[in-house]
């Protein structure tokens, strides 16, 4: 007899996803499929599926091995980066180790010249991205996407056709798809899950290989929490709505959206990288230039290397009206320059549409929930 999970085992096991997927990273290794390690939303993960490896995320949100970062990298630079080198370096993460190739962007600072270090350590690949996007941008980022094309055909003796790129095209299309209608669940009032819930299923379904598989499971619980939720279930009270913006978040910088939901918050969207950032555009399928269609896509992220950052401000703005949001909290992983000078411009954005605005900057270790909570409990309070 199928024993029918609870939505509580299934949102625990989207958050074990990483590393359940091992293993089966593993097997499809012994089947020599390739993989290729990436580092950034800005990644063209379709024309990487289109030569038949499988694109997976290396950025790494545990404090585990920033010690042994720091023995290369200076202290003060962004736990993002270091965590993800620290773990390349001690070869600790299997999926770095199972990489073929890693690919890295001209991004922040921090990261460009990490990547420089990882490049001694596996083949990396760095695609040189536009920090504006401009006319003159968009046509290099369509001729790194070529470029791209061309050095996955060399590493792994495949060719890539319009046809298969085009494949791939519509199945990360279905993908954003059902990642958006699921994220969308949180439009209801109350919403229908915790906001950590919401993330675990966000990036755990990135580590789910078989994309089409992936794809059908993320719509049958977004349909099934639909249900029951139609049928009366509201696992969560009603209470003040919060967006969560700035750097990436996940593994220990979770505290901040823990802290919040703990001291009576519902974090109900996550626009930063993981979140809408990352999901929210299509590639159109049908441009005749599907390199530049997806050039166009990609470049369209609100990342803020990009100067200036106009996207940001307009996914936002629509977020906030979409999602009902009563206050927005940034998070700033220390030592990241970019998003620690725009969250002046966001603060000025939000607090001129009469919402108020919180930012805690941040790491990963533990050393600040005490004040995470103080500072979360108070400002929940004066919602
Ligand atoms: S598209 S947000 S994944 S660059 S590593 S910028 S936190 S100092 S991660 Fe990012 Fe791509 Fe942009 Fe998204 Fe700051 Fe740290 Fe740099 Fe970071």
């Amino acid at each position: 007899m199928e024993v029918i999970k609870t939505l509580p085992a299934i949102f625990e096991e989207f958050s074990e996803q990483r590393r359940n997927s091992f293993l089966h990273a593993y097997e499809t290794k012994q089947k020599n499929i390739p993989f290729v390690g990436t580092f950034c939303t800005y990644t063209p993960t379709e024309v990487i599926m289109a030569s038949g490896a499988i694109p997976v995320g290396l950025c790494s949100f545990s404090d585990e091995t920033i010690a042994e970062a720091e023995q290369d990298l200076p202290r003060n630079l962004c736990p993002l980066i270091k965590s993800s080198y620290g773990f390349a370096k001690t070869q600790k993460c299997p999926f770095f180790y199972f990489s073929d190739l890693i690919i890295g962007e001209t991004t922040c600072d921090g990261k460009k010249k990490m990547y420089e270090m990882l490049g001694k350590i596996k083949d990396t690949y760095i695609m040189e991205l536009p920090n504006r996007q401009s006319p003159m941008g968009r046509k290099l980022w369509r001729e790194e996407a070529v470029a791209l094309k061309e050095k996955l055909e060399e590493k792994f003796g495949v060719t890539i056709t319009e046809e298969k790129l085009r494949e791939q095209v519509k199945l990360s299309n279905q993908n954003r798809l059902a990642l958006r209608h699921f994220y969308e669940l949180m439009k209801l009032d109350p919403p229908p899950m915790a906001g950590a819930d919401l993330y675990s299923v966000l990036y755990g379904s990135s580590f789910k290989f078989e994309r089409k598989k992936a794809i059908d499971e993320v719509n049958a619980l977004t349909e099934r929490i639909q249900k029951e939720y139609d049928e009366g279930n509201r696992p969560i009270p009603k209470r003040p709505r919060i967006l969560v913006t700035g750097c990436p978040i996940g593994g220990n910088a979770m505290k901040v959206v823990k802290s919040i939901e703990a001291n009576g918050g519902n974090v109900v969207c996550f626009e930063n990288c993981g979140g809408a950032k990352s999901v929210d555009e299509l590639v159109d399928e049908n441009a005749e230039d599907i390199y530049q269609a997806i050039a166009d896509r990609y470049l369209n992220i609100g990342c803020s290397c990009m100067t200036p950052n106009e996207n940001r401000l307009k996914l936002m703005g629509r977020l906030l009206e979409e999602y009902k949001i009563d206050a927005v909290v940034e998070v700033i992983l220390q030592a990241c320059h970019t998003y620690n000078v725009e969250a002046y411009q966001i603060k000025q954005f939000v607090t001129s549409k009469g919402l108020p605005y919180m930012c805690v900057e941040t790491d990963y270790s533990s050393s600040d929930v005490g004040q995470l909570n103080t500072r979360c409990a108070a400002f929940i309070e004066m919602l």
